[in-house]
């Protein structure tokens, strides 16, 4: 059976297993590192996120491949996606920064470690990933050319004009930010970055021709801003039911979002838009099963979390 015929639902599980397993052995076992930050960096990356980042690099190599097992020697990309995405909610959750309590169900990381290991933990899973992607060709032979790409697009894209620039520019801008235009400029990139990353990372390691690396940037771009707005959607509708009425503005927490400044309706309209400009343009690039990825990004509006 071909892997686009399994359901989604299970190749997403499998994905997110294979995934899991090597996080755990992420850490060279015989590099002396205080447990305590072993400890700290693993708590985080263990807390069950929905690993659609690292799920990201694996389906676009085998979309560009065409072959389920094309995605193999990608899984250290995918790890290092992962831990680079962990650290950014760590450090997010830091006082200094959202100052919350809770993460993927669980207290966060200074709740239970202490803001110092907090920040050291997200430090090393930053560092570390750098580490981990150049795995990619000490163990699974990908050409270093392609490697050193993926790594130059990482610290591009999760860095300064990136998540990084993104994230500052959000607190600088904090009660400031008024058009959806601005909003849209943060989230490409806080947001839709590391997920453009992953695409296009995931469809070098499979071979894809700068066409299709165009194709799968766009995609990323576009369900990235779409997977926001779903986040901004699904969160106003958990304050709803948490407050049993109907929440006028996302201002509680200083937090402006798209159904705040469009309202629900357009939201999910123009949630819809992008992600139909993200399918067509993935469709045209001729990447030997776009499938699943386009099956993907119509879930990814559908979520529930
Ligand atoms: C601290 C440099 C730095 C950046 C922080 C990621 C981020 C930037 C802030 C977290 C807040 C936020 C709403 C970011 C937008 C991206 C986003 C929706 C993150 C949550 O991603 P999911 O839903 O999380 O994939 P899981 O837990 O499933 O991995």
């Amino acid at each position: 059976m071909k892997e686009q015929h399994k359901p989604l639902q299970q190749y997403l599980a499998e994905q997110a297993g294979r995934i899991e397993d090597a996080l755990k052995t992420a850490i060279p076992a015989n590099w002396d590192v205080p447990d305590k930050l072993k400890d700290a960096m693993m708590y985080s990356i263990e807390a069950g996120g929905k690993r659609l980042r690292p799920v990201l690099v694996l389906a676009a190599a085998e979309a560009v491949k065409g072959d389920a097992q094309a995605s193999a020697c990608a899984l250290p990309v995918a790890c290092a996606v992962e831990m680079v995405h962990t650290y950014s909610l760590v450090h997010d959750d830091l006082p200094a920064m959202d100052n919350d309590d809770y993460r993927r169900g669980k207290l966060t990381n200074h709740k239970v470690f202490g803001e110092a290991m907090a920040i050291l933990a997200g430090d090393g899973l930053l560092t570390h990933a750098f580490y981990v992607a150049a795995q990619a060709t000490r163990q699974h032979g990908v050409p270093a050319e392609t490697t050193l790409a993926v790594i130059e697009d990482l610290a591009r894209l999760a860095g300064l004009p990136g998540m990084v620039g993104g994230q500052a520019a959000d607190v600088l801008g904090e009660q400031g930010v008024t058009s959806a235009e601005e909003l849209r400029s943060i989230h490409l990139r806080k947001t839709s970055a590391l997920i453009s990353f992953s695409l296009v990372a995931g469809g070098r390691i499979g071979g894809a021709d700068d066409r299709q690396l165009d194709a799968l940037s766009l995609f990323g771009r576009n369900i990235g801003l779409a997977f926001q707005i779903q986040d901004d959607i699904l969160d106003l509708i958990g304050d709803e039911q948490k407050l049993g009425k109907k929440v006028q503005s996302d201002l509680r927490q200083n937090k402006v979002t798209y159904p705040y400044l469009l309202g629900m309706d357009e939201s999910r309209k123009e949630m819809a838009r992008l992600t139909a400009e993200a399918k067509e343009a993935l469709a045209r690039a001729g990447l030997a099963d776009p499938g699943r990825l386009l099956e993907i990004a119509d879930y990814l509006m559908g979520r529930d979390r």
